[in-house]
């Protein structure tokens, strides 16, 4: 799993009987949190005194290879079904693959993570390219998420990304995302039309599945039947997904019990569609994701 001497706060378990499924347990003064080595996925986060950041399924599937159900999967290297061969996986390799914890620090007011991921045989031959993928966990007060890509090839390469995290609410029909009400969207269940800004706070009542693209980073969820709200700032980030999947979706999904989709809103960040990255050979560039509830 790693061979780096890991702080007091960081202790090794498993999601699984079996033992196939690594995890690391982070318990500091400020916060606790549930890591999964395979996608470098954070499944869950607390901070001291505060409801949970972060919303996983009681059904999600926890084997080798497999999405899990809930934290902040990682969709890389490219978003949503793949542009050419719908037999590659959806949201990329990056979530099914193990990656390779490469730092642990614990600090003052936060424990720090770095995992790793590089190209091999198995993702050449989903994506062909050389890449070295960092992601650099903070869990203190505050959680941020910072996936830094680098091309260690010859040529230029494209991706897409999505940090696609799982948020929990009360009740999705008193809920309201604001940030947004000024951007056009992609609606992704009306065959990707491209429909124009709302100039509201988006309220749910379907299944919606919508993809913001030049979009400025800094959102709120408002959960008005619990107490509070969920606060999002990504602004290197300029796509914002925004999915749930109501009752029909979620029946179909073995990973879901049939009534989470009332407890539960993806508001993902990432740069997608029309934000698709270029990264010249020898570049590296860095997306951060900062999340807290007030
Ligand atoms: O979040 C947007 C989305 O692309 C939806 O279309 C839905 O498929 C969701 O991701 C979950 O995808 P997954 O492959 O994790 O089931």
């Amino acid at each position: 799993m790693t061979h780096v001497d890991l702080p007091a706060s960081i202790r090794p378990t498993w999601l699984d009987s079996a033992r196939l499924m690594p995890a690391l347990q982070i318990r500091n003064t400020h916060c606790d949190a549930l890591v999964s080595l395979q996608g470098a996925q954070l499944l869950s986060f607390r901070a001291a005194g505060q409801k949970p950041l972060l919303w996983l399924s009681e059904q999600a599937a926890y084997l080798p290879g497999k999405a899990i159900r809930g934290g902040i999967p990682l969709c890389f290297p490219w978003f949503g079904p793949h542009a050419a061969d719908p037999q590659k996986p959806a949201h990329g390799f990056a979530r099914q693959r193990e990656w390779t914890l490469w730092q642990a620090r614990e600090q003052a007011d936060h424990t720090a993570l770095a995992f790793r991921l590089s190209d091999d045989d198995a993702t050449r031959a989903l994506w062909p390219h050389a890449f070295v993928a960092t992601l650099t966990l903070t869990l203190g007060a505050t959680l941020s998420v910072t996936l830094q890509v680098e091309n260690t090839g010859s040529t230029a390469f494209r991706f897409s990304f999505a940090l696609h995290s799982y948020f929990p609410v009360t009740d999705i029909e008193s809920v309201r995302v604001e940030g947004l009400e000024a951007q056009g969207f992609i609606d992704q269940l009306q065959n990707d039309a491209r429909c124009p800004a709302e100039q509201a706070a988006i309220r749910f009542s379907r299944e919606t599945d919508r993809l913001y693209e030049g979009a400025g980073g800094y959102y709120r969820i408002v959960d008005e039947a619990g107490d509070g709200s969920i606060r999002i700032a990504a602004p290197s980030c300029h796509s914002a997904i925004v999915w749930n999947p109501w009752t029909e979706k979620t029946q179909r999904l073995a990973d879901m019990a049939n009534e989470a989709w009332r407890h539960m809103l993806c508001v993902e960040c990432g740069n997608a569609g029309r934000d698709t990255i270029e990264l010249a050979a020898g570049q590296q560039r860095a997306f951060r994701l900062q999340l807290s509830r007030d």
